[in-house]
């Protein structure tokens, strides 16, 4: 990618008819460019930054009137990118926009790539990499909940967090490398306890930061809550309840679901995906062994497993042979992060309140009936509540992860200061400690774009739109 002063140009509003659209522009050429087409009382090239002007666009210098526009003027370096940028708000026709575009690239103006105004942002120090994330997280979000935490990052107070880190990093690195220089030499030196106090606290403070990632992931992801249970226990029942309508087909013939349905639903702000299954019965023909291996499947990626089980009667054989498959699954999973279950007992409508064993295990019970919708206040508390009771009690900061690559390159960071730890502990010379410490301090710098490699660049700016 071409990161150089060259002018580029992107619509910036979505694609198809609005009421206004914007064109935008960064680079040297930006102001002068859109000078030469726009009729103004003012000449553009000496308007100061921040101004706001209304004119006519021409099609070519002295040439036909295509739009009247709105034009922004922001001069470098107090702008988006850090370059000049002008930004054309004209009428929202999708024809119209893609001929002021056409004007311009034939003008050899270029067309921007995804990201490509962010990543100028970041190259020219408007925003640090984990800032620059946030933008595109900011866009994608799908949800009130996610969308604040990526307005959090956004301001940066994440990465104060980090730098504060870096930095912590770069006077221990310093304090090695002193002693390695002095070492002949009469200076007061810290001592190894000092030293490995600092690396401790340092791993203590990363280790915090993983434990937020599991809330992280379900701010940014949204919750995967799978419904399981014996055959015919109302799981679709529950499934349509929540949703506000018939998804999924409900009927007294065990066995009706054979796929998993998935529909997601935005609860006080956050998102959840809620899939109806099949269930795990042991027994079953082929095509319902199919749906109970794709359940199956799904208990290993749920955040959330739903555990119906029928209030009409006490806990049965049937639920005991789905607890064991449901534990099984969990065990078999390969992400790090283990699912909560519930236990729902539906079908609390029919006849008196029946006794209820327990399911041996420390899972949440909420009591209802999909039919008619008793006890659907606890269940949408339980909802509501479910992302900020999944925090580790206990964890003293408010900073959450919700990247994964931040997230990787934590654990990279932490199990380098382990490594410096045991380097240390093995009463090996600062130098090496050194090298372990310089290698978490990279993984830092990574996470904020200091020492980010040109691939990873394109990889995370090409997630981007066009225009941003
Ligand atoms: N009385 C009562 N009946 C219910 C309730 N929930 C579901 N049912 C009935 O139970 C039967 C099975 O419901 P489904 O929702 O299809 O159950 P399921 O667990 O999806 O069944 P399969 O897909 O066959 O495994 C239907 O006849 C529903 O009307 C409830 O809360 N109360
Ligand atoms: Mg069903």
């Amino acid at each position: 990618m071409n990161t150089g002063e060259d002018t580029i140009i992107a619509l910036a509003t979505p694609e198809g008819f609005g009421g206004i659209a914007v064109i935008r522009l960064s680079g040297g050429g930006a102001i002068s460019e859109v000078g030469k087409l726009f009729i103004s009382p003012g000449n553009l090239n000496k308007l100061p930054s921040h101004r706001v002007v209304v004119g006519k666009l021409q099609e070519k210098e002295n040439g036909d009137v295509i739009d009247q526009v709105v034009v922004t003027v922001f001069r470098k370096p107090n702008s988006y990118t850090g370059e000049d940028v002008v930004e054309i708000s004209c009428h929202g026709g999708k024809h119209l926009t893609s001929l002021i575009l056409g004007i311009f690239l034939e003008r050899g103006i270029r067309l921007a790539e995804p990201g490509e105004f962010t990543r100028r942002a970041f190259l020219n120090g408007k925003l640090d990499l984990t800032q620059a994330e946030a933008v595109a997280d900011l866009i994608h979000a799908k949800t009130t909940y996610s969308l604040k935490a990526a307005a959090r990052q956004l301001q940066g107070e994440y990465s104060k967090n980090l730098s504060k880190l870096r930095d912590h990093f770069i006077r221990m690195l310093a304090d090695l490398e002193l002693e390695l220089d002095f070492a002949e030499e009469d200076i007061v030196l810290k001592s190894r306890e000092k030293i490995l106090e600092e690396i401790e606290n340092s791993e203590e403070k990363i280790k915090e930061q993983l434990q937020t990632f599991r809330q992280g992931k379900l701010i940014h992801d949204g919750v995967k809550v799978v419904l399981t249970g014996k055959p015919n226990v109302g799981k679709s029942s529950l499934f349509n309840a929540i949703l506000g309508y018939e998804r999924a087909i409900v009927d007294e013939t065990p066995g009706t679901t054979r796929d998993a349905i998935e529909a997601q639903v935005d609860i006080e702000g956050k998102l959840f995906r809620f899939i109806d299954t099949a269930g795990l019965q042991k027994k079953g023909e082929r095509i319902e062994k199919k749906g109970v291996e794709i359940t199956q499947a799904q208990i290993k990626s749920a955040d959330l497993i739903l555990f119906l089980i029928d209030a009409s009667t006490d806990v049965v054989e049937d639920d005991l042979s789905v607890k064991q498959q449901i534990l099984k699954q969990i065990k078999n999973r390969e992400t790090e992060f283990k699912p909560d279950i519930a236990v729902i007992r539906n079908k609390i409508d029919i006849g008196e309140e029946k006794p209820f064993s327990g399911m041996g295990e420390n899972w949440p019970v909420i009591q209802l009936s999909a039919k008619t919708k008793a006890g659907f206040g606890r269940l949408h508390t339980y909802f509501a509540q479910y992302i900020e009771d999944s925090k580790n009690s206990g964890l003293q900061t408010n900073q959450i992860i919700t990247n994964v690559r931040h997230f990787n390159l934590l654990k990279e960071a932490k199990k380098n200061l382990e490594r410096a730890k045991k380097t240390l502990l093995d009463n090996m010379s600062n130098e090496f400690i050194a090298v372990d410490m310089r290698a978490a301090l990279d993984n830092i710098g990574e996470i904020l774009g200091k020492t980010t490699t040109e691939d990873i660049l394109n990889h995370i700016f090409a997630n981007f739109c066009i225009g941003k």
